[in-house]
């Protein structure tokens, strides 16, 4: 940590801001764009903190140099949102050897969860199986191709939104024809879709499912390009619930979005001052998440934070 409040610094002796160094992964979606903005509200001078902010732009190496920065500026905790899964039992051990305790928000890690105090995130695998419940539901007693946008390779709600829907639609006629990442991004989604339509022609694509509203709204232009009515010719159901993901399923465009909160600043907040304080605190914390028909969208999109 930082000098200690022993008054020798002169001041008032009064509390001294807890320093944080927060690895966000980058600005990929509107979804990570919601999340940034609730993690600089909590961890503000006001609410006792001093936060350097550092978002990688998706890139794994990128992140990890942040966090070492993190442990060489000598802050008291990390906060990290780690892009891919896989990778950081070396830093989070550098970590733990000079005291300073991590906190991971969003996105977990397959690193031992001794090498890390919390994880605030959501049940992505849950998202994923709300996901293939529905389409099952819906689609599932007809001959249904589907092609999948991936979300960014290696990252856990990538792989647990894959595992939670392909669990879900086991024993259904719905047969996933191709799948590809588009990383996250809203480009991503549109240049893998236009290839499935080069591939396959719309008529030989059914269903979309897409691992975030960011590339659901880009598979809707390429869509569109092709001459062809997303949510009618070609259905499409996605995670996120995100304002333009929301008015795109408003629109019919989107048959069913699963909702992924973005709002985590508070609760992360609240357990790296646990933590500091020596207080115990929860190996995870899941934040809940709820699923929209366009009916349903309409009756709340005004009412949403996000
Ligand atoms: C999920 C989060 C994912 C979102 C995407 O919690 O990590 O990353 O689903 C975002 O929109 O890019
Ligand atoms: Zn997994």
């Amino acid at each position: 940590g930082t000098s200690g409040g022993d008054g020798a610094d002169g001041g008032d002796g009064g509390d001294e801001l807890i320093t944080v160094g927060f690895a966000q992964t980058g600005s990929e979606s509107g979804w990570r764009s919601a999340n940034t903005e609730s993690m600089k509200t909590a961890f503000s001078e006001e609410n006792g903190f001093k936060l350097t902010f550092n978002a990688a732009d998706n890139d794994p190496a990128a992140q990890i140099a942040a966090v070492r920065d993190f442990i060489n500026q000598g802050v008291d905790a990390i906060v990290i949102a780690p892009i891919v899964e896989d990778g950081w039992d070396d830093v989070l051990q550098e970590a733990k050897d000079a005291d300073i305790p991590v906190v991971l928000e969003d996105r977990t890690v397959t690193a031992p969860d001794d090498l890390y105090a919390s994880w605030v995130g959501l049940d992505f695998r849950q998202e994923g199986v709300m996901a293939g419940e529905w389409a099952a539901e819906n689609f599932g007693s007809e001959a249904t191709n589907m092609v999948v946008l991936e979300g960014t390779t290696g990252s856990a709600p990538a792989n647990e939104r894959a595992e939670g829907f392909d669990e879900a639609v086991e024993g259904t006629s719905i047969e996933k024809i191709d799948s590809q990442t588009g990383d996250f991004t809203r480009d991503g989604g549109k240049t893998v879709m236009e290839g499935f339509l080069q591939k396959y022609g719309v008529d030989g694509i059914d269903l979309v499912y897409a691992h975030n509203d960011d590339m659901a709204l880009g598979a809707i232009e390429a869509i569109e390009a092709a001459g062809a009515t997303p949510g009618e010719d070609i259905k499409i159901i996605s995670i996120d619930a995100v304002k333009d993901g929301m008015l795109a399923l408003i629109d019919n465009k989107i048959n069913f979005i699963v909702e992924c909160n973005p709002l985590l600043g508070e609760l992360a907040a609240g357990i790296v001052k646990d933590v500091l304080a020596g207080d115990t605190v929860e190996k995870t914390y899941f934040v809940t998440d709820e699923s929209f028909t366009p009916e349903q969208a309409a009756e709340v999109i005004d009412s949403r934070l996000y």
